[in-house]
């Protein structure tokens, strides 16, 4: 089992992203897309790479928005593999903000 990272880990790894936040045992953040297509189009995307990390998003969308916390549940909090799918969610959602 992977171990959770601690505060200062967290800070450190948190530069590797965009705009998450640490909260609550998780990390978090909110996506904004130009319309709900785009919005389901990238969960749809970040499903099938969830689905074969064996790693999944909590998430909450509202028409073009959605609301993601990623947490490692047998660790209690933060591990390597949040950070990891995060990266991901950023990588993809950029491909929708650019129109690509
Ligand atoms: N997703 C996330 N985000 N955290 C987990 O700890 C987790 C998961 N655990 N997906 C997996 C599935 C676990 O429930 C199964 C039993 O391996």
């Amino acid at each position: 089992m992977m171990s959770k990272y601690v505060s200062g880990d967290i800070e450190k790894h948190l530069e590797r992203l965009n705009g998450w936040m640490f909260e609550d045992d998780g990390i978090q953040k909110t996506f904004s897309f130009s319309s709900f297509i785009d919005a389901f189009s990238f969960m749809s995307a970040i499903a099938l790479h969830a689905e074969k990390m064996n790693h999944h998003p909590e998430w909450f969308n509202v028409y073009n928005r959605v609301e993601v916390r990623l947490s490692t549940h047998d660790a209690g909090g933060v591990t390597e593999r949040d950070f990891c799918l995060a990266e991901l969610m950023d990588k993809e959602s950029k491909r929708f903000l650019l129109g690509l």
